[in-house]
């Protein structure tokens, strides 16, 4: 059965693939599953339709037959769990990505999305220019333990798995801020990452929609 997961209609990114979407087209790309994909927008994504899917009214979304998921991280762990490829099969090691799946979205992401909802949501505050170098010392706390841990080896835990996917493109948001060169073994993490012939199809696919004139961002 061919899955169907939903991404923005119009990107705020305009398909820079930074919207969460991304994670699951590379998913299914990596593990080689066709699927279909629906855009909404944002109108629609508050409407009862697309709630009865996820409760916050946002994207992705995945169905699979009877099956209806969101959350990102549950996303790609259900891609993972039913497909080879993104997590290894001995079960210590499958634990361990799984575990790096969970860093990603609950301790290395809050500090970015701070930053993110900082940058966008209270840059006219009286309070922004104080606030902004304190919230940038606490994303370099997290890049420089993933650092040291990652040291010079390709992935964080033998071969690439969920756990990288997930890490790379929690991390991919800070591109612009420019914290990243800060790290370069990091940095190389997300060259690597990004080289591997699933991300350029996934990163194809997310961009398609913009192939016929992006519409206004919202
Ligand atoms: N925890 C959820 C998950 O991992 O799936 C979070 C889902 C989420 O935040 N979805 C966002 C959304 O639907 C899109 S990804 N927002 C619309 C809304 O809440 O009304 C966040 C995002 C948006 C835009 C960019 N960008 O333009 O760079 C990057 C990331």
């Amino acid at each position: 059965m061919i899955p169907t997961i939903t991404a923005f209609e119009s990107s705020p990114d305009r398909g820079q693939g930074l919207a969460r979407d991304m994670r699951v087209h590379w998913a299914l790309e990596e593990v080689g599953q066709p699927y279909d994909v629906r855009l909404v927008s944002f109108k629609e994504m508050k409407q009862p339709a697309h709630r009865a899917l996820h409760p916050f009214g946002q994207i992705p979304t995945y169905e699979e037959g009877d099956l209806a998921l969101f959350e990102s991280g549950s996303i790609i762990f259900h891609i993972a769990q039913r497909h080879t490829g993104l997590l290894p099969d001995d079960a210590n090691a499958r634990a361990r990505a799984i575990t790096w799946m969970f860093a990603a979205v609950s301790t290395v992401e809050p500090p970015i999305l701070e930053l993110q909802t900082l940058k966008f949501g209270e840059g006219d505050k009286p309070w922004f220019e104080q606030r902004l170098p304190l919230v940038k010392d606490r994303i370099r706390d997290r890049l420089r333990e993933l650092s040291v841990r990652l040291g010079d080896s390709d992935w964080l835990d033998g071969a690439f798995s969920a756990g990288d996917l997930m890490m790379v493109h929690v991390l991919a948001r800070l591109r612009p801020s420019g914290l990243l060169e800060e790290y370069p073994n990091l940095a190389a993490y997300i060259a690597r990452a990004e080289a591997r012939p699933a991300f350029k199809r996934a990163f194809a696919a997310q961009l398609a929609v913009f192939a016929d004139g992006p519409k206004a961002a919202v």
